[in-house]
């Protein structure tokens, strides 16, 4: 089952039939069983038409998130760890990769408030003071206030790399910033988790023109989904939950860099495609 959070109304598609969901987003997604308490919700739902369901949905539609804040993982597979000892070599750091890649504590970072996330058809900045950008297509998990993961969307780390390369200690500055983060289409609730062959697909359009394609599995992550959540929950409390972006897997190579208006489409699995337009502030 998906559900679309809109300006409109908030919306359950299930079993090609859509339903009008509260407007509470908070209490719709934090819940102790999110797959059986909305199969328990249906009977009482209103049944809405596809068409307006689809318009909701081209014309109103925004990020699957509330209140909750937004984190992530990083160097979560080999190929990120690669690409993290490349940027930094000249500055002595890159053994810290390789470090916390081995590490059984794993890299959680703060990501995002809710207000900076951009959504599916929404814009994802670049920085003016960074001379290498890249989008990072990543896994991303809903985890209720109990620290149980109970539903997936797809997310978009976006990052400076030349900030990043030159001291590890500028990773908030690399990550954080208006815009540098991308949720959506919608949330997807599955009755068991999300397999490991779920594919991971990335593609950058230039004026038309495919500039990148690559995709990786889910399988090739070193950690599981459930270590990451419980670390994160060590030691804080969400009240609403949380989301977790789970670390990238495919990174264009070192001479890549994004350009204003390059168009990024990620596509997990059976999530659906986030799709974001890049720009620079005025
Ligand atoms: O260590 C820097 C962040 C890495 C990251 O965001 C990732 O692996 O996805
Ligand atoms: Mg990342």
């Amino acid at each position: 089952m998906h559900l679309y959070k809109t300006s409109k109304a908030n919306l359950l598609h299930y079993k090609s039939n859509w339903y009008r969901l509260s407007n509470d987003w908070d209490a719709v997604i934090n819940q102790s069983n999110l797959y059986q308490d909305i199969i328990g919700e249906i009977p009482a739902l209103e049944i809405i038409s596809r068409a307006e369901a689809e318009n909701y949905i081209e014309n109103y539609l925004l990020p699957p998130i509330g209140s909750q804040e937004v984190w992530a993982a990083g160097v979560t597979y080999l190929r990120s760890r690669d690409a993290r000892m490349e940027e930094s070599e000249d500055t002595g750091a890159a053994d810290c990769y390789q470090r916390v890649y081995e590490a059984e504590r794993p890299e959680l970072f703060f990501k995002s408030l809710p207000h900076r996330v951009a959504g599916h058809k929404q814009e994802v900045r670049i920085r003016k003071d960074s001379t290498w950008n890249v989008p990072e297509p990543e896994l991303t998990l809903f985890i209720n206030d109990e620290g149980n993961i109970q539903a997936y969307t797809i997310g978009n780390d976006m990052s400076s790399r030349s900030i990043e390369g030159e001291n590890p200690l500028y990773l908030p500055q690399a990550k954080m910033y208006e815009r540098s983060a991308s949720l959506g289409p919608c949330l997807q609730v599955l009755e068991q988790a999300i397999p490991p062959d779920t594919v991971i697909h990335m593609t950058i359009f230039r004026g038309g023109q495919r500039m990148f394609d690559d995709s990786t599995t889910l399988s090739r992550m070193k950690r599981s989904l459930k270590e990451l959540a419980s670390f994160l929950f060590r030691e804080m409390d969400f009240p609403q939950g949380c989301f977790l972006m789970t670390g990238t897997c495919v990174v264009p190579p070192n001479d890549f860099t994004l350009h204003e208006n390059d168009v990024v489409n990620i596509t997990i699995g059976s999530i659906g495609t986030l799709t974001n337009t890049v720009t620079v502030k005025k």
